[in-house]
C-alpha cells in the first residue's frame, strides 16, 4: 500500500559531495554466491535496501546463517550442496533479481520450494526463465497459470544447454548460469546485446569456471565456490539521480563518490556526454573486477539525442531519469529498443510518459520507448510513483527544476534501492 506523499520544490543550486550506497545487483549476488560458497563471505558497503534484504531473508530460510550489521554482512556459506528445504514460502518482495536468480539455484536442489513476491512481482514475466530452465531439466510451475510468480520449483538433475536469449537480460543469463553450476556439461548463454556482467565477474572470483566471449557467457561446472571478501561499489543507478540533478539545477557542482562504472552499466555516462553534459571521472580504481570512480559534475546546457541499440541494456534502469534530462534538454530525444521498460516494477514507458505530460512536457510513448520534444519549462504536478522506486527518484529530480511544487505519491518506495535518498538529496540543496 502506498502511504507517503513527498513534496519537493524548485531548487536554487546544488553543492557538495555524496557517497553512493552499494550496488543493488552486486549486493544480491554477494549474498547468493556467498551462500553457495564454502566458508564465510564478508560483504562491505552492502545495500541495505528492501530488495537485498529479501535476498537475505530467502537464503536464511534455505538454512544459511547471515549476520547483518551496519558495517558488514557475514554470509556463512555451506557450499554448493548445503541449502536445506525451506519450511515456508520464499518471499522475494518487490525484487525481480531475487526471484529470477534464486529460481536458477532452486531448480537444482533436492527439495521442493515455493517462491512468491508482492503484487508487482506477481505480474512480472517469469516464462523467460521458466523456458530455459525447463530445457535444462527443471520442473517449474506458475501456480496462477499465467507465467508469473508464485512459482513451485521441484529440484531436478539438470544438464547444460546453449541458450540463445531473445532478450538482453542479466537476470535471465544469471538464472541459467546459476543452474549451470549444478548441471551436467557446459552451459552457454548468448544474448542479443550484452547485459550487465556482474554474475560472470563475481562467480569467477568465487572460483567458478566462467568465460565471456563477446555476447556469450560460458560456464563449465565441477568447481566448488570459496568464500570471498566483497567490497560493493556504489550503484551507478542510484548515482544517476544526483548526476542528473546536478546537470539540471543552475550553478550546481557535485562530487558523486564511489560510483561503479562497469562498462556494461555506464551507458548513462555516455548519454550525458552525448547530450553535452560536463563531468570528470576522478580517482578511478578496480576492485574485484569492478571499476569505480568519483564523478565531478556541473550544471550543463543539454541537447536532445537518439538512444537505441546495444547501449540500452547498459542504461535500462536509468531511462526514466534520462527521460527527465531529455525533457529539460533542447530539441528532440528519441528512445527506442527499450520495450523491456514495460516489464519492470511498473510499465516504465507509461509511468514516465504520464508523469512528464502532467508536468507539461511534450512527450509521446512508442512501442519500444518514447519521443520527447525537450526544452519547454515544466511545472510541478502530482506524480503517482506506482510504487516504483525509479519513478519516485526520477521525478524527485524533475521536481527540483520545475516551477512550483511537486508531490510524489507513494514516495516511500525508494526504500527498495535507496532508503536514504530524500535525506541525501536534501543535503545537497543550497538554501
Ligand atoms: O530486481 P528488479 O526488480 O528487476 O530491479 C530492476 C531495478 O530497476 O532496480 C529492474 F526493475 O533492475 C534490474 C535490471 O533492470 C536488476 C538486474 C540485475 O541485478 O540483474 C538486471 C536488470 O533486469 P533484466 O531483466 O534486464 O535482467
Amino acid at each position: 500500500m502506498q502511504t507517503t506523499t513527498i513534496t519537493i520544490k524548485k531548487a536554487k543550486r546544488l553543492h557538495g559531495e555524496i557517497s553512493i550506497p552499494g550496488d543493488k545487483s552486486i549486493s544480491h549476488r554477494a549474498v547468493m554466491f556467498g551462500s553457495l560458497a564454502r566458508g564465510t563471505t564478508e560483504v562491505t558497503n552492502f545495500l541495505q535496501g528492501a530488495d537485498c534484504l529479501s535476498t537475505i531473508d530467502c537464503f536464511r530460510r534455505l538454512g544459511i546463517e547471515i549476520e547483518n550489521t551496519p558495517e558488514r554482512i557475514l554470509v556463512h556459506g555451506k557450499g554448493l550442496h548445503g541449502l536445506t528445504a525451506p519450511s515456508d514460502i520464499l518471499d522475494a518482495g518487490n525484487s525481480g533479481t531475487t526471484t529470477r536468480l534464486i529460481s536458477g539455484i532452486l531448480s537444482a536442489q533436492p527439495f521442493v520450494s515455493t517462491l512468491t513476491g508482492d503484487a508487482s512481482i506477481q505480474k512480472r514475466p517469469m516464462k523467460r526463465i521458466m523456458e530455459p530452465l525447463s530445457m535444462m531439466g527443471a520442473k517449474i510451475e506458475s501456480l496462477s497459470g499465467n507465467g508469473c510468480a508464485p512459482l513451485k520449483i521441484t529440484g531436478q538433475p539438470l544438464h547444460g544447454i546453449h541458450y540463445h536469449s531473445t532478450v538482453a537480460s542479466a537476470q535471465v543469463k544469471s538464472a541459467i548460469l546459476l543452474a549451470g553450476l549444478y548441471a551436467e556439461g557446459q552451459t552457454m548463454v548468448t544474448e542479443p546485446a550484452l547485459s550487465r556482467n556482474h554474475t560472470e565477474i563475481m562467480l569467477k572470483g568465487f572460483g567458478a569456471d566462467v568465460k565471456s566471449q563477446d555476447k556469450t557467457a560460458i560456464l563449465t561446472p565441477g568447481h566448488d565456490l570459496y568464500a570471498q571478501k566483497v567490497e560493493v561499489p556504489g550503484d551507478i543507478s542510484s548515482a544517476a539521480y544526483f548526476l542528473s540533478a546536478a546537470l539540471l539545477v543552475p550553478d550546481s557542482e557535485v562530487l558523486v563518490k564511489n560510483v561503479g562504472i562497469n562498462p556494461t552499466r555506464d551507458g548513462i555516462l555516455r548519454v550525458i556526454r552525448d547530450m553535452g553534459g560536463n563531468f570528470e571521472l576522478l580517482n578511478e580504481k578496480t576492485s574485484a573486477g569492478e571499476k569505480t570512480a568519483d564523478i565531478l559534475i556541473r550544471t550543463s546546457s543539454l541537447h536532445g539525442v537518439e538512444i537505441g541499440g546495444e547501449i540500452i541494456p547498459t542504461l535500462i534502469d536509468e531511462l526514466p531519469v534520462i527521460a527527465v534530462l531529455a525533457a529539460y534538454a533542447n530539441g528532440r530525444t528519441v528512445i527506442r529498443d527499450a520495450a523491456e521498460l514495460k516489464v519492470k516494477e511498473s510499465n516504465r514507458i507509461d509511468t514516465v510518459v504520464t508523469a512528464l505530460k502532467a508536468m507539461g512536457c511534450d512527450i509521446v510513448a512508442t512501442d519500444d520507448g518514447m519521443i520527447i520534444e525537450g526544452g519547454r519549462p515544466l511545472h510541478g504536478a502530482v506524480i503517482d510513483s506506482h510504487a516504483d522506486h525509479r519513478i519516485a527518484m526520477s521525478f524527485a529530480v524533475a521536481a527540483l527544476v520545475a516551477d512550483g511544487e511537486t508531490q510524489i505519491l507513494g514516495g516511500e518506495c525508494v526504500n527498495i534501492s535507496y532508503p536514504a535518498f530524500y535525506r541525501d538529496l536534501k543535503n545537497l540543496i543550497c538554501p
